[in-house]
């Protein structure tokens, strides 16, 4: 059995390496990880998309030859081969459910979300802007600081009275909306605000599997 994980420091694939750190502490890697660089243009290089991932992105893992691309997809995957037996996903079922549902949402909804926010953030880093560009940023700025509120607002209900996204359960869920939190923190997006969030973040990030994850 071979399974290869491509990734980048300080990129989407931060979440994938979190994941695989949960699910092989105390246990031998399960992964062979193969770095690649941006910089260099790895990941544009035909032979990168032709068998590794089309879409020219990280995180991907080749298990056995069959390439798995997308975060959410990953978590989900090695969640249900290895993290049933290690406690750290739900058996097929409702709680299972659950967790994809978080994953899924973190992705689907968050994420773009996120990648509006920071196309937005840096409100004075351009000094060419005219007026009504600088204007029309700020509101696109504070139109997409309200949906991020939104979505937080969500995430920080789901986990009133809560230890972690299922309950008393530290799940893969809670690992991959968790690998998001040091992406905002850049974008000095305000999430403080919202305490069961802030607790959860603690919580979780005093992890051991996840103290070296970038
Ligand atoms: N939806 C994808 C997004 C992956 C993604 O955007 N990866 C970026 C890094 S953050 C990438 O590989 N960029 C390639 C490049 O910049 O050359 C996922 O969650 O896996």
């Amino acid at each position: 059995m071979s399974l290869k994980f491509y990734f980048a420091p300080w990129s989407t694939a931060g979440i994938t390496e979190a994941v695989l750190n949960e699910l092989e502490r105390g246990q031998s890697k399960l992964a062979e990880r193969i770095e690649v660089s941006f910089k260099n243009g790895d990941t544009r290089k035909q032979e990168y998309l032709d068998n590794v991932n089309p879409n020219g992105l990280v995180p991907v893992i080749v298990h056995d030859g069959v390439s798995i691309w997308e975060s959410a997809a990953i978590t989900i995957y090695l969640g249900d081969l290895y993290g049933v037996e290690r406690k750290l996903y739900p058996e097929p079922g409702p709680r299972r459910g659950e967790a994809m549902k978080w994953i899924v949402w973190s992705n689907v909804s968050l994420a773009t979300q996120i990648g509006r926010y920071g196309e937005f953030v840096n409100l004075d880093s351009s000094k060419d802007q005219t007026e009504a560009e600088k204007q029309n940023k700020k509101m696109n700025y504070e139109a997409a600081s309200k949906e991020m509120d939104k979505l937080f607002g969500i995430l920080d209900n789901a986990l009133k009275g809560k230890d972690y996204l299922l309950g008393d359960m530290y799940t893969l869920a809670d690992t991959h909306i968790w690998s998001f939190m040091g992406y905002l923190d850049m974008l000095k997006y305000d999430r403080e605000k919202f305490a069961n969030v802030k607790a959860w973040t603690e919580r979780v990030g005093a992890r051991p599997a996840l103290k070296d994850v970038k």
